[in-house]
């Protein structure tokens, strides 16, 4: 036990880190590599972050698996091998679980422990995290900084729908998966939602169910994941090279992608028949690369028509009942919500044990034996939320951090605010990763996360080498960033529809777009600011 500044504190670090997933791991890695002392606390019972939690069937990276991983150690990359184009949850987990093994990092986290709430003291430059464990024990422990590395997509949105608590079957959350699985085998089930999750899980629980009822609110577009094992030539390929291939992805918008080729001319500039060629080119090769055929795809809409309009007439030729092809037709800009991969999604629907309820018009209510929608009832013995996340804010907001003059819930009453994604004003010594106002959600998570990492870092290493003991983001400067983040946002169709990235599926919740798309400006931006001082931070 150590007393500071007349309060018992149970621990004393350089910084405390919250959350041990990909970000979490890695943030530990570097500070200990450069002499800090550091906690991280984790709710869940070991590493992973999303894909400790994300274990519903099909769950999977939408990302190529050799380029979502760490590049920080060259050891790490040529010893650890993927099976899969893109790897499914238990192997990203096994993965997390190795580096955190490799590099020793779980006896520096306490498993098990949620952040209860968190108050800078100004006197003394600490932050003062109380934290509860599974067993019940309360703990304070002081850093001087505080590290959120808690996802952006880890905090559930389950609607509160009408009767949600009366189902007398069982219930799931795509987001909350049980640990030894669901067999639904024999049973009628019913899905909530078809964003990414959903659109995953459809056409294998399609495959055990006796019946799967899907109720949709918005259409979703799709493209063919062709997920596959990768060969020993490619495994050996990008081994060969791997620091070439993160260099490459680090210029692209995303950052991730550079192995597959991009469109240089507006989809506009290009005939009928090209651009027929080109988008089929690409729905064969699957994935993300569908969007890079042309240069133009997510900022001009007449563009963009062109591939939704393909995405369309693929709808139309493989669902045989047309009124459910309709159904399945999005309207929207394609991309402005994320984009999902399947294995088969459309196709699912063409079983007969596959029904699609259209609920755009008429709400959802859960009664004792199913759903009820449009005054029709479906009896179903297991319903699956596929209802996404409170995302990029939601797990932010519940660590209940107060600065000396404003808590973070108060900041971000009109929605999020920040300097660089990375820190707050009003909450000093505070940094978040793959925070609001930063690429994170619209590019390669791992690629994101480690450049905030080392960015944080090299500022520790910085104030420390000068004395200093506490940064702010400046009021101006953040200002300045939210204007700029939602000028570049509206150069895009992405502020377009009712996505996640605005908040639009929280009821309630402010909506402002939340990432700044575009990784290379931004990175050149953030390393500017280090190297003219940490320019926009006031440091003490
Ligand atoms: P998403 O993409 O947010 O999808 C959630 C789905 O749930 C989506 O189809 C929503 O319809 C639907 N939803 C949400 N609330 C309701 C209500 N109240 N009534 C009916 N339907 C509802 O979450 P996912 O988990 O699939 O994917 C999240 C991200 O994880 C994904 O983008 C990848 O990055 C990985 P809506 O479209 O809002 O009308």
């Amino acid at each position: 036990m150590v007393q500071v500044a007349g309060n018992a504190v149970d621990e004393q670090f350089d910084a405390v880190i919250i959350g041990a997933g990909f970000a979490g791991m890695y943030m530990l890695h570097a500070l200990r590599e450069q002499g800090f002392s550091a906690r991280v606390f984790e709710v869940a019972d070991d590493v992973g972050g999303t894909w400790y939690w994300n274990r519903y069937p099909g769950a999977r990276c939408d990302v190529d698996s050799s380029e979502y991983s760490y590049s920080f150690s060259p050891e790490l990359e040529q010893e650890w091998e993927w099976t899969e184009r893109y790897a499914a949850q238990p192997e990203i987990l096994c993965y997390a679980q190795h580096v955190a093994d490799r590099f020793d990092l779980r006896r520096d986290i306490r498993f098990e422990t949620r952040v209860l709430s968190a108050d800078f003291d100004d006197a003394t430059t600490d932050w003062s995290i109380v934290t509860r464990s599974n067993d019940g024990t309360e703990q304070t422990s002081r850093a001087q900084f505080m590290i959120t590395a808690v996802g952006c997509l880890s905090s559930t949105n389950l609607p509160q729908f009408p009767g949600r608590d009366t189902f007398a079957g069982s219930s799931y959350h795509t987001g909350t998966w049980p640990h030894d699985g669901v067999d639904f085998t024999g049973k009628r089930v019913a899905m909530i939602g078809t964003g990414s999750s959903a659109v995953q899980s459809i056409p294998l629980i399609a495959e055990q169910a006796a019946h799967l009822t899907v109720f949709q609110r918005t259409a979703t577009y799709t493209v063919p994941a062709r997920n596959r094992r990768l060969t020993a030539e490619e495994i050996e390929n990008v081994k060969a090279d791997y620091p070439a291939l993160r260099a490459a992805n680090r210029q692209m918008s995303g950052g991730f992608g550079a192995q597959y080729p991009r469109g240089d001319i507006s989809a506009l500039e290009a005939d009928s028949a090209t651009r027929t060629a080109e988008y089929a080119k690409r729905w064969d090769i699957g994935g993300f690369t569908f969007l890079g055929g042309f240069n133009d795809l997510i900022l001009n809409s007449e563009a963009n028509e062109t591939a939704a309009e393909f995405v369309r007439e693929q709808i139309a030729t493989t669902v045989t009942d047309p009124a459910t092809a309709a159904l399945l037709t999005p309207t929207h800009v394609i991309g402005c919500k994320r984009l999902c991969f399947d294995t088969d999604y459309y196709e699912t629907f063409n079983r007969t044990n596959v029904s699609l309820v259209d609920v755009s018009q008429a709400p959802i209510e859960i009664t004792e034996t199913g759903v009820r929608t449009g005054g029709v009832d479906h009896e179903v013995d297991a319903i699956v939320y596929a209802t996404g996340f409170d995302a990029m804010t939601g797990s932010l907001l519940k660590i209940n951090a107060r600065g000396p003059s404003t808590s973070l819930q108060d900041a971000w009453a009109a929605g999020p605010r920040t300097y660089l994604g990375l820190s707050v004003h009003g909450l000093p010594n505070m940094f978040t990763i793959s925070g609001p106002g930063s690429p994170s959600v619209l590019t390669n998570m791992i690629t994101s996360i480690e450049q905030h990492v080392e960015w944080i870092r090299d500022c520790l290493v910085s104030m420390r080498a000068q004395g200093l003991r506490r940064i702010e983001a400046a009021e101006a400067a953040q200002e300045a960033w939210v204007d700029y983040v939602n000028a570049v946002a509206d150069m895009t169709l992405f502020p377009t529809c009712n996505s996640w990235y605005l908040g639009a599926n929280v009821p309630g919740k402010t909506r402002v777009f939340m990432p700044l798309p575009g990784f290379p400006p931004y990175a050149e931006q953030s390393a500017a600011v280090a190297a003219n001082g940490y320019e926009g931070f006031t440091l003490t």
